[in-house]
Order: structure tokens, then C-alpha cells, then sequence
């Protein structure tokens, strides 16, 4: 008794000095839970081999077995909003790069927002605004405004990298990254009622910029995801509690 006291003690001594208190990762879903994205109603796409390293390189589409794979998926849990991107390769020794859900929530053309792991400049996942006009076809696509952090979380709450994907562009081995954020804050900085957002999936050399990999055609958005607000949440989750929604499922 005296030990779980002491213990008890030097837990709430750490808390009220700010101590390292590790926090667990998010939850992310099984494989065959993830939605996923796509385009004009078929996979989400990217070319292999448009940009190097293979790491940055996001790929999608029909792999050299002959299976059609999208590049991404989202998947939202009622608490956080979660994202999973394939890449050609992976190397964590090698690894000062940025992967970015890039996000078009007022239905023009332009992007607005970038989910991004940062792992080159504040190992951190961050969400910035996304300004300029969106055009893949330039060397630097759009700039995010790294000024403004509307908010961040840590890279081993908010991300993982390094997961064996099952398609094999490039006839080698292609690897899962998966970045998340809180469905609060999302919303805390996204007007609420922006329900419909679309997706691209980006990589840079550089956290305040989209200089890589990027869709290889002219307005390619994802469809639309439904993002519902943390109200719409809770109706949601009382409806499955009895039945009433259907989780989607999907292939991996
Ligand atoms: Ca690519
Ligand atoms: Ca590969
Ligand atoms: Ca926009
Ligand atoms: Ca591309």
C-alpha cells in the first residue's frame, strides 16, 4: 500500500511539473476500415516514378499485378480525422521530408489547408493555411503559411510511417504513412457547416511548401469526404449504438 501511495505521489508530482507523460498514439483503424479516396467515382491515382525519392513518391492506381490500389485513404472515428497515403518506398534513414493531406474546403479550385508530418523542419504534424492559386503544373504548387499554426501534435500520437502495403509499384515493396488530427480542432479552425472537403495528397522538400509529388493532372481533387461536425457526431454514433448506420467497409 505504501508503494502504490508512493507511486501515486511521484505520478502526481510529474503531472503538476508538466513531467513527461506519454501519450498514445491515435487509433487507427484496421486495414479493411479505411475508406477510400477516390476520384470521379474510381481510385485515387498518382503516377509512379514522377518524383524522387522513391519515399516521397506517392502511388496509386494498377499496380504491376494487375490490381487497381488507390493512393489514399480517410477514415474519421468521432474523435480524430485520419488519413493514409502509399508511397513507392520507405526510409526513416533518410527521412527529412514532409507528407501533406493537402485540403480544398470552399469549393473552388484552390487548396486551403495542409495536414502535414513535418520531419524535416519541426518534427511535428501541423495544420496551416494553404495560400496562393493551385496549380500542379508549377515547380512550387501552392505555399503554406507556416506563420499561422492553427494547430500541432506530436509525430508519435498523430502519425505513423513504415507500414507494409500490399501492392507493389515499381515491382518492390510500397509503404503506408498515416497522419491524423483531432475532429475539435478541425473544426475550431474550419468553419463549421464545411462538411465537404476534398483531398490531395502531397510531399515536399520543404514545410512551407508543396514542391513534390501532387496530382499529374489539372484540378485533380478527390471527391468530396463527408466531415460531420462533433454535434452531428454524437447523433451519429447514437444511430449506430442502435443500428441505424451502416459502417462502409472497403478493401485495403
Ligand atoms: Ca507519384
Ligand atoms: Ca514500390
Ligand atoms: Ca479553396
Ligand atoms: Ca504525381
Amino acid at each position: 500500500m505504501k508503494r502504490l501511495t508512493l507511486i501515486a505521489g511521484v505520478l502526481v508530482l510529474f503531472a503538476i511539473a508538466g513531467g513527461p507523460v506519454a501519450s498514445a498514439a491515435v487509433a487507427w483503424p484496421a486495414d479493411s476500415a479505411w475508406i477510400p479516396l477516390t476520384h470521379n467515382g474510381t481510385n485515387y491515382w498518382d503516377v509512379p516514378n514522377d518524383y524522387s525519392p522513391a519515399q516521397v513518391d506517392i502511388v496509386g492506381g494498377i499496380d504491376p499485378g494487375g490490381t487497381n490500389y488507390t493512393a489514399g485513404f480517410w477514415f474519421n472515428d468521432g474523435t480524430n480525422l485520419m488519413f493514409r497515403m502509399r508511397c513507392d518506398d520507405f526510409n526513416v534513414a533518410s527521412h527529412n521530408y514532409v507528407w501533406q493531406i493537402m485540403m480544398e474546403t470552399t469549393g473552388d479550385s484552390n487548396l486551403d489547408f495542409s495536414l502535414q508530418a513535418d520531419h524535416k523542419s519541426d518534427n511535428r504534424v501541423e495544420f496551416h493555411p494553404v495560400t496562393g492559386t493551385t496549380d500542379f503544373s508549377q515547380p512550387v504548387v501552392n505555399s503554406v503559411d507556416i506563420a499561422t499554426l492553427l494547430w500541432s501534435g506530436d509525430l508519435a500520437v498523430y502519425h505513423d510511417h513504415g507500414l507494409l502495403a500490399p501492392s507493389v509499384f515499381n515491382n518492390n515493396a510500397d509503404y503506408f504513412m498515416e497522419i491524423a488530427m483531432p475532429l475539435t480542432n478541425f473544426f475550431t479552425n474550419v468553419p463549421l457547416g464545411t462538411n465537404l472537403v476534398h483531398i490531395v495528397l502531397a510531399t515536399s522538400a520543404d514545410h512551407n511548401q508543396l514542391n513534390k509529388d501532387r496530382p499529374d493532372q489539372l484540378n485533380f481533387f478527390s471527391d468530396p469526404i463527408f466531415v460531420p461536425e462533433p454535434g452531428t457526431i454524437a447523433l451519429l454514433a447514437a444511430g449506430a449504438a442502435f443500428g441505424f448506420v451502416r459502417r462502409r467497409r472497403s478493401r485495403r
